[in-house]
């Protein structure tokens, strides 16, 4: 929670401030408050940064803060290895990337405090049900990730789980009716990024009830000041953690704390990294890496100019071909910098439908998009970095993100994409697949992670010639 800016019992100065601020209407429903919902609205008040908003409001009047096309250039990028040279390199950053493992100086870092409206889950992410035939959930199927990569490595790897005030409670919950998925106690840890209100075309606030402002999570650039407003950074620092892995609740395949990315960060000295792949067409949604007037950045798809996206290389290929899948490694050391300096990431600014309550105090839920939301991007840090390195990596083996309902970045690709990963490693290990005759395969499969973190896990587990048919689960 953000810290009080003003005094929650001071009825009198939150008037004035809200007022002040052409807010005033947020005390409209005030005669019919009782006294608990009174003092929930004046906490929630002095807890509301109104100048910020002001000045937010201020410069949604100007044109959006695209990008220019000509201050763009592609970003060096360490590519999937093709020459003995480049497997010697990553070979040398798998060593250090372990080493820190097996030192105890790396934690895991999930960002979990969105909505995942477009999903249409009621309910925190990652209590989406994952797991094709286990049912596991994205939280469990992370956990036996983090559990696995520590009993891997011989050293615990804390998990820092962010959330935020729409489903912190519900996240604990799940935690705690999972027995913390085998983690111990002290090992994961829960804090919550700030909330920020969203403002109609007249910059003002929305009711989303009588006795409360309408707020939505701040964006995952928010959980660089909650690491450390809520301790989390403090007690890393205690634990002797150097290096934070940091990755989205929404990416079933996502490679925990891979030791090969945290090592050409080490390597390199660097204070945020970044991963990407090759997108799949001008139209993917994924930010891109590019330099913008020579610093490393990830441009939002929302914000690439059309020519940009479109632009290619003499061989047809993207000129922008790196997305970002939104895996990065943090210096503790820069996330403890950028907080004593008072850092600040710009706000990105969407158009979002918002409920709200009408003048009559009737509750309405517009179909059309009636109000702005402002966030901020934690890859827009990467320009605050003095060292960056960004790392190609496959997109079979370590994105398939679930975003929407049905379609691109759904339940059922990221599950079908499971499923070949997990194919694949079985087929390395010699194991014979049922398919059908045009090479496909009816149905899935499922590995736990706390049986195989990749295909080196499987050996000696998997003879060779073991029939895979679909249902098979390890
Ligand atoms: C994000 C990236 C996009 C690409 C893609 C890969 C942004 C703006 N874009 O797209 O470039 O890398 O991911 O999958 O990030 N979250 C919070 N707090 C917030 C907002 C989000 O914790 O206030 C978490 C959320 O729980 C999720 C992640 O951040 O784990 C991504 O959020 P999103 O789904 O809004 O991002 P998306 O899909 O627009």
């Amino acid at each position: 929670m953000k810290p009080r800016t003003a005094n929650p019992t001071d009825e009198k100065g939150l008037r004035a401030l809200a007022e002040a601020h052409g807010q005033g209407h947020v005390f409209r429903f005030w005669g019919e408050l009782n006294a608990a919902e009174r003092s929930a609205l004046l906490e929630q008040l002095s807890r509301i940064d109104f100048d910020l908003i002001g000045r937010l409001v201020a410069e949604s009047a100007g044109p959006p803060p695209g990008v220019q096309a000509g201050s763009l250039a592609p970003a060096p990028i360490v590519r999937v290895p093709r020459t003995d040279e480049e497997r010697r390199d990553e070979a040398r950053a798998r060593e250090r990337g372990a080493e820190l493992l097996r030192a105890g100086k790396v934690a895991a870092f999930v960002v979990a405090g969105g909505q995942g409206t477009r999903l249409g889950f009621d309910g925190p992410k990652g209590a989406f049900v994952i797991g094709p035939l286990t049912g596991r959930t994205l939280f469990r199927h992370h956990a036996e990730k983090v559990l696995a990569t520590s009993r891997r490595h011989g050293r615990t790897v804390p998990w820092y789980v962010m959330t935020s005030e729409s489903n912190h409670e519900a996240t604990l919950r799940h935690f705690r009716e999972s027995g913390l998925y085998g983690l111990r106690e002290g090992d994961v840890r829960f804090f919550q990024q700030e909330m920020i209100p969203a403002v109609d075309a007249r910059g003002r606030f929305f009711l989303e009830s009588k006795g409360k402002v309408f707020t939505s999570p701040n964006g995952h650039g928010g959980s660089l000041k909650a690491l450390h407003d809520s301790g989390a950074l403090r007690e890393m620092r205690e634990r002797g953690i150097e290096l934070i892995f940091y990755f989205q609740v929404d990416n079933p395949l996502v490679v925990m704390c891979d030791p090969v990315f945290l090592g050409h960060h080490s390597l390199a000295g660097a204070d945020m990294s970044c991963k990407v792949v090759r997108k799949t067409g001008p139209g993917e949604k994924v930010g891109v890496i590019g330099l913008q007037d020579g610093k490393l950045t990830v441009i939002e798809y929302s914000d690439l100019p059309e020519t940009e996206a479109r632009a290619t290389l003499p061989d047809g290929s993207l000129k922008y071909w790196a997305g970002s899948i939104a895996i990065h490694v943090l210096s503790v050391s820069f996330v403890e910098e950028l907080n004593r300096g008072g850092f600040n990431l710009p706000y990105h600014r969407a158009e979002k439908s918002v409920p709200y309550t009408d003048e009559s105090g009737a509750l309405q839920k517009p179909s059309a998009k009636n109000g702005i939301k402002f966030e901020t991007f934690v890859f827009d840090a990467l320009g605050l970095a003095r060292r960056a390195v960004t790392l190609e990596v496959r997109r079979e083996e370590e994105f398939s993100p679930v975003k929407n309902a049905r379609g691109e970045d759904s339940p059922d690709k990221a599950r079908q994409d499971m499923t070949q990963l997990y194919l694949s490693w079985l087929e390395a290990c010699g194991a014979r697949v049922e398919r059908g005759p045009d090479g496909s395969f009816p149905g899935h499969v499922e590995l736990s992670p706390l049986g195989a973190l990749d295909a080196a896990d499987l050996r000696g587990r998997v003879m060779p010639g073991m029939l895979v048919s679909p249902g098979f689960v390890l």
